[in-house]
Parts: structure tokens; C-alpha cells; sequence
């Protein structure tokens, strides 16, 4: 039965997306919102219970007891829909590792046009933590043996991939013990797709232990591989300014966004659209320059480092073509809709693939090689400027909101403590006290199934009222960007008093935007380092922190949080969970998704559980970091503690007479 039609509002929180879906609705185009209402989805593939894994079926199953035709019961069946998707997720970010690693070879070799080794320190501070020789070595000779390491990773059959030594030590031993470490990063998702072809692994325990194994190639493998390569290639993020949202494409000027995740070609645009003589270009086509924007994490990764505008979320890439100023939208790899052709068809825009691996029916074809990047990015935007022409009828959004990104593990620790004294000192010094809370990590999709941005938005300001640090990534991070959370003092009234002394005086806003998907490994590093640097326990475990994709959609999205459950973090993904049950009431009966969230708690410290209600989520979060400051002997979490410190208590200070500001800050009677 199809759903009832929502309006506006109840598809998306954000105004500028309102204002294209009703831009859709007169033009009488479609969109995914418009899609998924028309579209239930099935009760049976949404729960994990159905199984095309062989041609005796399509098998689905209702009701328990039930089994397929080979006698697959509905355990058997949701833990290999359950493998299948970490080992896609996995694959994703991997292959997007690999790249990168080629990438970087190349630069090493001086076979990549346009590209360099931008940051160093990093390089050489990567390649030290492997044991690859620096001293009274080249950049390139380290560089080539990084490289050569990093790309060993993925075919390696025998031993461990090397970023695991990058985990706290007793999480290695734990992994180890449970026989977890992941040999090479393909033969784990090799082994997933044989372990769950017809006939072979049926004990669902079993099957989701490969599961463990299998994301573990992804956070402490291919997607740490990925986010190390591309500092090194394209610079560490630290703190600049930018912008989100649609008001970011501009009437004067060709538009150009890119969409997709690898930053590879899109930092190569950002180059060419600063190039004179395509300016020139633009300026003969009647244009006031080439302005550049970005969807999704394309989007993430040049906003982390160049400060270019991001267009918006995952939901906002048809928006964005419905404005009519779109020239061009250039994709390369992953959450790209293929609807995108279709709707471009009503406007002018052209859309362009890059990869080798992803192309669209329909879809210009301009394939990227890192051997000539410059040249290709540079004929991608001549295609852009001559499409000027060709503009209608244009509605922006004038809806944009600033905001600071940048915040690599590298630059927290620096503004912790500068830099002779770089640290996480501070941070678990502030958790220890109860200043700050706990950390939570918001992340993730968005999924048109829901309002679009709502859940990203609610769980973070209720977090952040209760003085929990919020860092984000990925679809999320834009999400909380369009709303102002990410813009220091901007932020600072919505958030709670202990957690706004610290922010005023490291000089933070309240949520971080620590890049795209592939970054969450950032966060990783970041637990790590702060259990390295002592006072919350010796393992990730320990730390009162929890992870949160509210509105999740992609196969990599459950690949992310299996890693981090496997890591020792507590996940919840909003929604409904795709191994079945009833959201937010786990019966006897639902042996998978009993066994990924109290299962998993036992084995590795970490779970993952399902939960529709934002509030939920938010009430949950605060109870496991409650327990975990109770487990660890800190002093019970209490707002009135803090607050009467920082910057607008000096100000209050300063309004007062001596001896007022002594009865103030001494509590001794006013003279
Ligand atoms: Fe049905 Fe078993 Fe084939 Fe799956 S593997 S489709 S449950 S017969
Ligand atoms: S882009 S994976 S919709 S976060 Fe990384 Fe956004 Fe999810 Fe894609």
C-alpha cells in the first residue's frame, strides 16, 4: 500500500529544501521524497527475512519456524544479509583507500599531473608509525614505500593489516583473542561473499563474527588508508571558514558542483576554477567566474580543507539541480542517484561521470586519470562555462549559513594545547571534572524516509544542552552546518554551561566537523589518544562516549558502525533495523539483533541497537555515559557545577564595582 503524500515540511526541516520540493511539485517532478512515499517499502527485504542467494528462491520468510528451501532459517538468512552489507560498506571505503594509495604512488613518481605532497609532516609522521626508514630519506623515497605498504594491504593473505597497531593495545589483544584481526583488507570481503553464498556458513554467530572481521578492514584498514593518503596529498584540515547550503550556488556565475567522495579529481577543480585562463573563459561566456560547490562527502573533503562552499546533504542533490543554476554536476563514486539524469533532463544541467568504476545511462562520460587530472579537470569545466548559455529560468534559496569545519584529530589535539604542549590533556581533564559530559559522534546519511535533517538536528541540541561534545562527519555534519551548530560563538547559547566554558576558552564551537565518511576513522584516532593519554580507563570501551547515524541509509553507514561497536563504542542507528524486530522492543525471538547489540556488548564492549524516536536515542546516549563516568569512578555529571566561568561571565564581571566583583567571584559579602 503506498504511503500518504507528506508536504513540504514533513519531507525536509530545511527551507531551502522546502522551497525545491515545492519548486518539484509545480514543475511536477520527482524526487527521492516524492519516490519513497509512493514507494513502502516491503515488510519481508526491510527486515533482512528474504533471500536471493540462489536460484531455488527467492525466499521469503514471515514467520518463525519458517525456513527457505534449502532449510535457511530467518537467523541464518538476516546474519548473511547483515555480512553482505558490511562487506559491501567495507568494500566501498577500501576501494576508495586503494585509490588513494595508487594516487599517492604516483605523486611519489611524479606521474600524476597537478598533484604534490602537500603535507610532509604528515607523511613522514605516517610512515614512522610503520617503521618505514625517514631519516636522510626523500619525501618521494618515503612516499614510494607508503605507498607500496599501503597498497600491500589490500591483497595481503597472511598476518594483519598494519593500521590495527594504531588501536589501543588491549584492544588488539581483545581482537587477537577473539581471533578478529583482519589478514588482508580483500580477503576478508572476498571471504564474506563465500561465506554467505548458498550452502556455506549457516550458524549466525559464526556468520557475524566474519562481519566484525570483515568492518575491521574497513575503520582500521582501507578507510584509515584513505583519510592518512589524502592529508598527505591534499593537507591536514584545520579550522576555515565556509558555507552550507543552496544559497551557496550563485546567479552570476557558472555552477559547478561536485558530488560523490573522492577528493582526488574535485581538489583538482578546486585548482582549475582558480586558473586564469578559465576565468577568462567564464568571463567570455558572459559568467562572472566558475563557482564551485559540493554534495555530499566531495563535498566534506574540500570544505575541510579549502573552505568551498557545500551545496548541501545527500538529500540536496536534486535540490540543487532544481535551482536551474546548476551548469554542471560532476560525480565520481558512491550515493550518486541515478535519478539525477532523468531530472536533469528538465533543466540544463549537464551531469558528468569520472570514474572508471560508476557510470549512468545517460550520463556525459569524462573519465578521470590521476596522470592527467589537471587537463581533465580543466575540460570539465570548459564543458560548464559552455553551458552558461543554456540557463533558464533560475530559483536559488537565498538560505546559507557559515560555518567553521577542519577539525582533524591532529589540529584538536593542537588547539588543546598548542604546539609545544599538543594534547588531549584538556578534553579528559573537562570529561573527568564534568564539565564535559561525554563525547557523542552524530554521523551518517540522511534518508528520505524521515524529515530530512530532523534527526541529525534534534539529537544534536538536546546533546549539546546536556554538555556533550558533539563531533560529526559525513551528511550529518552539512545537516547541523545549515542549522548554525557549527559556527562557534553562533552555537554557544544552545548548548550547556560546562560544555560552553570549555568551548569559549579553547575557542570551539560546540560540534566539530571532523570530515567526511571515510574520516570517521578520525574519531578512532581520536578515542584512542584520549585513552593514550590517561584518566578514562585503557581501552575505547571505557570512554563515556557513543556514536549515532540517526537517519542512516547506505550499505557503508552499518559497515562504519560495526567497526565502531567492534572498536568498543556503543552505536544507535535511527530507524528501523534491517535484521528485524520491532524498533526499540527486542523480543526472545530476534536472535540477530539480540546478538549485535547484548552479543557483541560481551564479546567487545561495544553494541549496536535501533531506535526511532530522536528522544529515545538522546535518553539512551546520556544513560551509557552516565554509566560509563559511574564505571570509571568520575563525579556524577551535574549542571549546576559549571557555567558561572568564561568569556560572558567577564563581561558580566566587568559591568560590576570592585567590590561586588570580589562578593561575586570570592562569595564574601558585597562592601
Ligand atoms: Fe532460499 Fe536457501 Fe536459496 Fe536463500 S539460499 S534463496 S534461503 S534456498
Ligand atoms: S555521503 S554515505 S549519504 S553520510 Fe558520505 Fe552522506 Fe551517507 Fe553518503
Amino acid at each position: 500500500m503506498a504511503k500518504k503524500e507528506r508536504s513540504p515540511q514533513e519531507r525536509s526541516m530545511d527551507p531551502a529544501g522546502q522551497a525545491m520540493l515545492i519548486r518539484a511539485d509545480e514543475l511536477h517532478i520527482g524526487t527521492a521524497f516524492s519516490r519513497a512515499d509512493e514507494m513502502a517499502p516491503c515488510n519481508i527485504g526491510s527486515t533482512g527475512m528474504c533471500c536471493k542467494m540462489c536460484g531455488m528462491g527467492p525466499c521469503r520468510l514471515t514467520k518463525d519456524g519458517q525456513t527457505g528451501v534449502c532449510g535457511a532459517t530467518i537467523d541464518t538468512i538476516q546474519a548473511r544479509n547483515y555480512l553482505r552489507m558490511v562487506a559491501a560498506g567495507s568494500a566501498a571505503h577500501s576501494d576508495h583507500g586503494r585509490d588513494m594509495a595508487f594516487t599517492l604512488k604516483a605523486v611519489a613518481n611524479h606521474e600524476a599531473e597537478g598533484y604534490i605532497l602537500r603535507d610532509v609532516a604528515k607523511l613522514r609522521t605516517t610512515a614512522a608509525l610503520y617503521d618505514i626508514p625517514i631519516d636522510g630519506r626523500t619525501n618521494d623515497q618515503v612516499a614510494n614505500d607508503l605507498a607500496d605498504l599501503f597498497i600491500a594491504q589490500f591483497g595481503q593473505q597472511r598476518g594483519q593489516v598494519v593500521p590495527i597497531k594504531r588501536a589501543p593495545a588491549k584492544r588488539q589483544k581483545l581482537w587477537a583473542e577473539r581471533g578478529v584481526i583482519p589478514r588482508g583488507i580483500d580477503r576478508e570481503v572476498v571471504e564474506a561473499l563465500h561465506r554467505t553464498h548458498v550452502g556455506d556458513d549457516q550458524d549466525p554467530a559464526h556468520i557475524l563474527h566474519h562481519a566484525i572481521r570483515t568492518s575491521l578492514t574497513d575503520g582500521w584498514g582501507g578507510s584509515m588508508i584513505a583519510t592518512d593518503v589524502s592529508d598527505i596529498l591534499f593537507g591536514t584540515p584545520a579550522p576555515v571558514l565556509g558555507q552550507a547550503n543552496l544559497g551557496v550556488l550563485k546567479k552570476d556565475m557558472v555552477n559547478v558542483v561536485v558530488h560523490g567522495h573522492e577528493p582526488t579529481l574535485s581538489e583538482m577543480i578546486v585548482a582549475a576554477s582558480q586558473d586564469p585562463e578559465i576565468i577568462a573563459y567564464a568571463r567570455a561566456a558572459g559568467a562572472n567566474g566558475v563557482n564551485l560547490s559540493g554534495i555530499c562527502c566531495t563535498a566534506n573533503e574540500i570544505l575541510m580543507r579549502q573552505g568551498i562552499p557545500a551545496a548541501g546533504n545527500f538529500l540536496h542533490q536534486e535540490l540543487a539541480i532544481l535551482t536551474g543554476s546548476v551548469e554542471a554536476m560532476v560525480v565520481d563514486v558512491q550515493c550518486i542517484m541515478q535519478a539525477l539524469v532523468g531530472l536533469a533532463s528538465n533543466f540544463h544541467t549537464l551531469v558528468i561521470t569520472t570514474s572508471p568504476k560508476a557510470k549512468i545511462t545517460g550520463a556525459m562520460h569524462m573519465e578521470f586519470d590521476e596522470r592527467h587530472a589537471l587537463t581533465t579537470a580543466k575540460e570539465i569545466l570548459r564543458k560548464a562555462i559552455d553551458n552558461f548559455k543554456n540557463r533558464g529560468e533560475t530559483r536559488i534559496p537565498d538560505v546559507r549559513e557559515n560555518l567553521i569545519p577542519g577539525f582533524s584529530n591532529e589540529y584538536i589535539s593542537y588547539m588543546l594545547g598548542g604546539t609545544y604542549r599538543a594534547s588531549f590533556r584538556p578534553l579528559n581533564d573537562a570529561i573527568i571534572s564534568g564539565r564535559i559530559r561525554g563525547v557523542a559522534a552524530v554521523v551518517g546519511c540522511n534518508n528520505p524516509r524521515s524529515t530530512q535533517d530532523y534527526l541529525h538536528t534534534v539529537t544534536t541540541r538536546e546533546l549539546l544542552k546536556q554538555d556533550v561534545l558533539v563531533v560529526e562527519t559525513g551528511c550529518s555534519a552539512i545537516a547541523n552546518a545549515k542549522l548554525g551548530l557549527l559556527l562557534g560563538q553562533a552555537g554557544l547559547d544552545q548548548v550547556g554551561p560546562g560544555l560552553r566554558e570549555v568551548c569559549e576558552t579553547v575557542g570551539i564551537p560546540p560540534v566539530l566537523h571532523m570530515g567526511s565518511c571515510v574520516d570517521n576513522t578520525r574519531i578512532l584516532t581520536v578515542l584512542t589518544q584520549m585513552v593514550a593519554e590517561g584518566g578514562l580507563g585503557d581501552d575505547i570501551d571505557q570512554i563515556p562516549a557513543v556514536g549515532l547515524a540517526p537517519e542512516w541509509m547506505s550499505e557503508k553507514a552499518i559497515a562504519i558502525g560495526t567497526y565502531c561497536v567492534a572498536s568498543g563504542a556503543y552505536v544507535i542507528f535511527g530507524g528501523a533495523s534491517p535484521v528485524g524486530g520491532m524498533p526499540d522492543r527486542v523480543t526472545d525471538s530476534d536472535i540477530v539483533l539480540k546478538y549485535i547489540s547484548e552479543g557483541w556488548e560481551k564479546l567487545y564492549g561495544g553494541k549496536m541497537e535501533f531506535v526511532v524516536d530522536p528522544h529515545e536515542m538522546v535518553r539512551r546516549t546520556l544513560e551509557h555515559i552516565d554509566a560509563k563516568r559511574a564505571a570509571l569512578g568520575l563525579v556524577k555529571y551535574s549542571p549546576t557545577r559549571f557555567g558561572r566561568s568564561g568569556d560572558d561571565r567577564m563581561v558580566e564581571l566587568e559591568k560590576l564595582s570592585l567590590s561586588e566583583r570580589q562578593a561575586a567571584m570570592y562569595g564574601v559579602p558585597a562592601r
